[in-house]
């Protein structure tokens, strides 16, 4: 088994990742095995670009669904997606897999799934190069967050029209995920709005300091209001949504027996493996910590369906509105602070614009198509297939053929396992 092990990895080596190896090359000064700096040096770069493509999943609210390890590329893109789905609204616990009762991939969860993925990389490659084991594990350790967290905030960045700016995003950027989250808002038509709303006008430019933060608040006065009237969902719908998630997310084991068990495991193993059926101790670890997560998310599921069961859609908006415009604030400073010129701004106008898809493939639209393609009218599905590569681009089909909007039932259009 190495054997053959060996052979891939060495095929897969020069022949997916030969500038890495080159670079290794070059800069090797024997005081390491050659073939062992290029093993890591490999591993690095499927950790960055995994890193990457989970963070750009969640710039456009797209969740794979199924997760597994044999899901995952090693060239860092998107494979294997069956019942995948681009989000109606944005949500950690979203699912896309309808089957997937416990939500072990839901949206929230890729970032984690795919860290522990590349773990199992890393020993399969470790029965090649046994000495390896601990250098590629502590490789996921400090690459995987770093990669993932810089890229997130780079490309949102660049989504919110600050490309260019000095200073740091990282706040803004987390803030305008928790807002999202918060006020279950479609990232797509926000984004849009941010977009059209863009201060474009010189006199922003030629302003300085508090005069300048004083005519962006001015100019993005009303965009929360806007945000909340348009791109959030209404409380009933996301109550439904949440008490149903509810349903099939219960923990197995009652929340009060999880403490006493991870006691038992330090202090008498061979008790605490008896009951668990004889389970090796680090797969019992893993279990009482899925359990612990999985309760965290009941209890923070069940706190949110409480907040929304008797919020009237009024009610909402005004709470919506609210923390929108705390974010338009910080977005207002953060504008004023990045010190642009006119040019600057434009220029990072056609990076926000060029990043922003303007097409989403949303589960609604598939399904229109699908319906069409079973009465043999498959005129829509090549529509959509042409429509798809160029996503970016302004196209007066969009809202004419199909509906970025979500509609009332957005998910009742997953699929399952079987569809
Ligand atoms: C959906 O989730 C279920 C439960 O985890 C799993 O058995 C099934 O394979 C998943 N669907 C697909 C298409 O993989
Ligand atoms: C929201 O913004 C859009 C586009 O900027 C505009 O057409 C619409 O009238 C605004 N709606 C409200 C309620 O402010
Ligand atoms: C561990 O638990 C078993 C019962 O399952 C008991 O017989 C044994 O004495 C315990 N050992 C210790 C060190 O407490
Ligand atoms: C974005 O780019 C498209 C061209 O693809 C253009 O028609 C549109 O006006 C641009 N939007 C903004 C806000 O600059
Ligand atoms: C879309 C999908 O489910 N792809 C594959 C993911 O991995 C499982 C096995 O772990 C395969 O059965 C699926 O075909």
């Amino acid at each position: 088994m190495p054997h053959v092990l060996l052979a891939l990895m060495d095929f897969t080596m020069a022949s997916l990742f030969p500038s890495v190896v080159d670079t290794v090359r070059k800069t090797y000064a024997g005081d390491k095995d050659l073939k062992e700096a290029s093993v890591i040096a490999m591993f690095e770069e499927i950790v960055r670009r995994t890193a990457h493509l989970v963070a750009d999943w969640q710039t456009v609210g797209f969740c794979h669904g199924v997760l597994n390890t044999d899901n995952m590329s090693i060239l860092g893109l998107t494979i294997d997606y069956g019942p995948f789905a681009f989000l109606p609204y944005y949500s950690a616990s979203f699912t896309s897999n309808l089957s997937d009762h416990a939500g072990q991939y839901a949206f929230g969860q890729q970032s984690t799934v795919a860290e522990w993925n590349l773990r199992r990389l890393a020993d399969a490659f470790s029965i090649c190069y046994p000495s390896l084991e601990d250098p590629l594990l502590r490789v996921v350790d400090t690459t995987f967050s770093l990669q993932h967290n810089s890229h997130l905030v780079d490309r949102t960045t660049t989504m919110l029209g600050l490309k260019g700016s000095t200073g740091s995003t990282e706040k803004l950027v987390s803030l305008f995920y928790e807002t999202l989250e918060s006020t279950s808002a479609n990232l797509n038509k926000v984004l849009l709005l941010l977009l059209q709303n863009f201060p474009t006008a010189s006199r922003f430019y030629e302003a300085v300091n508090e005069e300048r933060l004083e005519l962006l608040e001015e100019r993005l006065d009303g965009l929360a209001a806007n945000i909340s009237s348009t791109c959030c969902a209404p409380p009933n719908i996301v109550y439904a949504d949440t008490t149903k998630l509810m349903r099939s997310l219960a923990p197995q084991l009652p929340k009060h027996q999880i403490a006493p068990l991870r006691e038992l495991l330090a202090t008498n193993e061979s008790a605490a493996r008896q009951a668990f059926q004889g389970a090796a101790p680090s797969a019992i670890g893993q279990f009482l910590d899925q359990q612990t997560s999985m309760w965290a998310t009941y209890e923070a599921t069940l706190r949110r369906a409480n907040e929304l069961k008797d919020l009237t859609l009024a009610e909402k908006r005004q709470q919506d509105e609210s923390k929108w415009s705390d974010f338009i604030k910080l977005y207002a400073k953060q504008m004023a602070a990045a010190a642009f010129t006119a040019d600057q701004a434009s220029a990072a106008l056609t990076a926000m614009n060029h990043s922003i898809p303007k097409f989403v493939l949303y589960p609604w639209v598939l399904d229109d198509a699908i319906k069409r393609a079973e009465g043999r009218d498959d005129g829509l599905v090549r529509e959509i297939a042409d429509r798809m590569t160029r996503p970016y681009d302004v196209d007066e089909r969009d809202g004419v053929l199909w509906s970025m909007d979500p509609p009332d039932d957005a998910t009742k259009y997953l699929c399952s396992c079987s569809s």
